[in-house]
């Protein structure tokens, strides 16, 4: 028992060095994770933004809601834009990522910080400030999108 769970403790450090595209065993895998995390991403940020915009009415507890599951996986996707994800799958991901990583990682690091203010201004439960909050996180997104994103074919 307790020699197992030695030996789990260790593999569990082993997996946590390992670089962060280790995590996938083929680009494709990486691919289909990224493309996941961002629709889930656009689903529940587009739940917030439909009642900052007046789409439907505004819930409080909803808006919070969302936008923290939006501030929790807002990081997820770009775990899995590591070398050789170019291809491998269906994707709208420019080769620029590739070429200008330390831009496109400060694109993320804007879209990661306005969804956390989001999450943020949501929690206060102020509409005006979730617009606000809103609007920001629309504009990191399609900085990133305008720069890194393919039109669809
Ligand atoms: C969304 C969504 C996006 C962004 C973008 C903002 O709700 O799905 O991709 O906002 O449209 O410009």
């Amino acid at each position: 028992m307790k020699r197992s769970l030695i030996a789990l403790l260790s593999l569990a450090g082993l997996v946590a060095a390992l670089p962060a595209t280790a995590q996938f065993r083929k680009a494709e895998d990486a691919i289909e994770y990224r493309q996941s995390a961002f629709t889930l991403i656009s689903n529940h940020f587009g739940r917030v933004a439909a009642m900052a915009q007046g789409k439907v009415p505004f819930d409080a507890k909803l808006a919070a809601e969302n936008a923290a599951i939006v501030n929790t996986l807002a990081s997820l996707p770009f775990s899995a834009f590591g070398e050789g994800t170019d291809k491998g799958k269906a994707t709208r991901a420019k080769a620029e990522i590739w070429q200008e990583m330390p831009k496109f990682r400060a694109a993320a690091d804007k879209m990661i910080g306005e969804v956390a203010k989001l999450d943020s201004a949501a929690k206060t439960g102020n509409l005006e400030q979730i617009k606000s909050a809103v609007g920001a996180v629309g504009q990191s997104c399609k900085a990133c999108h305008d720069n890194f994103r393919a039109e669809r074919k």
